[in-house]
């Protein structure tokens, strides 16, 4: 793991050549030219010089991402069978992007009121920073209304938790953070990125099927003192697999008592259960609590607004000095890496929770999306129970919520899944329920019978 954070600073081959020896080859051959020149020294460097040769040859191929790779991979096959299971995006019945009647409105009512394109402040729209905290706390929340909470607006969940990455790199320099294992796969990207050292805890134990309680509560125990522990809002990713209430409690206690910060992704909210309160119970659990505390927030699910990028990052301080701030540092990271954030998904978000009947319509339709998805687990469970004659039980489907399952395929079996059955899926087993269909469970349930009784 630590070799995985210091191996940021490598130096390519060509690093060596200089920009003042680039300079030098160029003028003592006469600019770019088509043809290859060979050995030539200059001062301290004696290179063979090609002049068609990329400035950037050092620099290798990257791999392709674990989770939008397979979308990348699926738009690749021709096959008629294929399902894209991978990355988590919501899908119609008809296995059709869906953009939310909710949403088509706001926009209509932005067309009509022929608002400018102006740029936000750094901190983003102060109509969405609002209604964003209240939706996450509960508009009547103490630490609301004490002005404790600093809220900036972020490029959806990814943006904001790199903001909040940031931020611990700065101002808690060494400080750990504690991530779940298994987690999303890109949140060892972003603290690798912003050079904050994290390490695991249990959460997921294969022979339940279910959480690894007592593993979680021992690693967060044993984290030194002070550390940020991730805690997926709702819906973990990838597992499907929450703490119950009393879980959540216990795991604040633990927190409380270590001196730890959590630090909270929520991705999904209202995506879960279908409903906003109960998603965000466990954020206000610990916000009760007094603890100062992080939460990153994504409209990319819950609205069906993916591209555009919209999310916040809220630092709840004991204080709303701490909290302003918290914040003042916050546009301050903000400014050099992309300056302030785009108006039209927070415009949207904000008419939407800003008005009862849109809000309301909001809520029918998410409970909309997520009864769907949960319709889907019902009938992929159906199928392969009956289906699946060796007696396995697969009740665990039905037990995991959010859109994703967590199938305990492995790489190997996940693999046959897409090259036989051209079931595009994450390599760790998870498979996205918000792009299956009803009338593709059964072969779904055949693809994944094969792959894990026929594959080892
Ligand atoms: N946090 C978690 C736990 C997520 O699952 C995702 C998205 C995000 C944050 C960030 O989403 P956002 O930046 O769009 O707001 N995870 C997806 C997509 C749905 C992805 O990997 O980017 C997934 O398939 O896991």
């Amino acid at each position: 793991m630590a070799s995985s954070m210091l191996s940021l600073a490598s130096t390519s081959p060509s690093s060596s050549l200089s920009l003042s020896d680039n300079w030098k080859v160029k003028t003592k051959i006469g600019g770019f030219g088509n043809a290859f020149v060979k050995t030539k020294s200059f001062g301290r460097t004696t290179m063979a010089v090609a002049l068609n040769v990329s400035r950037f040859e050092g620099i290798t191929m990257a791999p392709p991402d674990p989770i939008l790779g397979v979308s990348e991979a699926f738009r690749a096959d021709t096959n008629d069978l294929k399902l894209n299971l991978g990355v988590g995006a919501y899908r119609t019945e008809e296995l059709q992007p869906y953009v939310l009647n909710v949403v088509k409105k706001a926009e209509n009512l932005m067309l009509e009121r022929g608002e400018n394109k102006e740029y936000l402040p750094i901190e983003g729209l102060a109509a969405f920073n609002n209604v964003t905290a209240q939706l996450l706390f509960g508009a009547d929340n103490p630490v609301i209304q004490q002005g404790k909470v600093a809220t900036v607006q972020g490029l959806s969940g990814t943006g904001s938790l790199r903001l909040a990455a940031a931020l611990i790199e700065r101002y808690f320099p060494g400080a750990k953070v504690l991530i779940s294992s298994p987690t999303w796969g890109n949140h060892k990207n972003i603290f690798n990125d912003a050079r904050v050292p994290w390490s695991e805890y249990r959460y997921y134990d294969p022979k339940t099927v279910g959480l690894d309680f007592n593993g979680m509560i021992d690693d967060i125990k044993a984290a030194p003192e002070g550390s940020f522990i991730l805690l997926h809002g709702c819906a973990h990713n990838p597992t499907g697999i929450d703490p119950t209430l009393e879980q959540w409690e216990k795991i604040a206690d633990v927190i409380q008592e270590k001196n730890h910060i959590p630090f909270f992704d929520v991705a999904y909210q209202g995506f879960a259960s279908g409903s906003l309160d109960e998603d965000a119970a466990s954020v206000r659990l610990f916000a009760a609590r007094g603890m100062e505390l992080l939460v990153a927030q994504s409209y990319s699910k819950n609205l069906g607004l993916y591209a555009e990028r919209i999310g916040a990052i809220n630092v709840v301080c004991s204080s709303s000095d701490a909290a302003a701030r918290v914040k003042s540092q916050l546009k301050r990271i903000a400014r050099p890496m992309y300056s302030n954030p785009p108006v039209h998904g927070a415009r949207i978000v904000a008419n939407i929770v800003g008005d009862p009947a849109l809000f309301k319509e909001w809520k029918d339709e998410m409970e909309l999306m997520a009864g769907r998805i949960k319709g889907v687990r019902q009938k992929l469970f159906n199928s392969l129970s009956a289906k699946d004659k060796s007696g396995k039980d697969w009740s665990f489907i039905l037990k995991q919520i959010g859109m994703f399952s967590f199938t305990g395929l492995n790489k190997s079996q996940s693999d046959n899944m897409t090259n036989k059955w051209h079931v595009y899926m994450t390599k760790d087993g998870r498979i996205s329920l918000a792009g299956l269909s009803l009338a593709k469970c059964e072969y779904l349930a055949d693809a994944i019978i094969d792959s894990y009784h026929n594959v080892s």
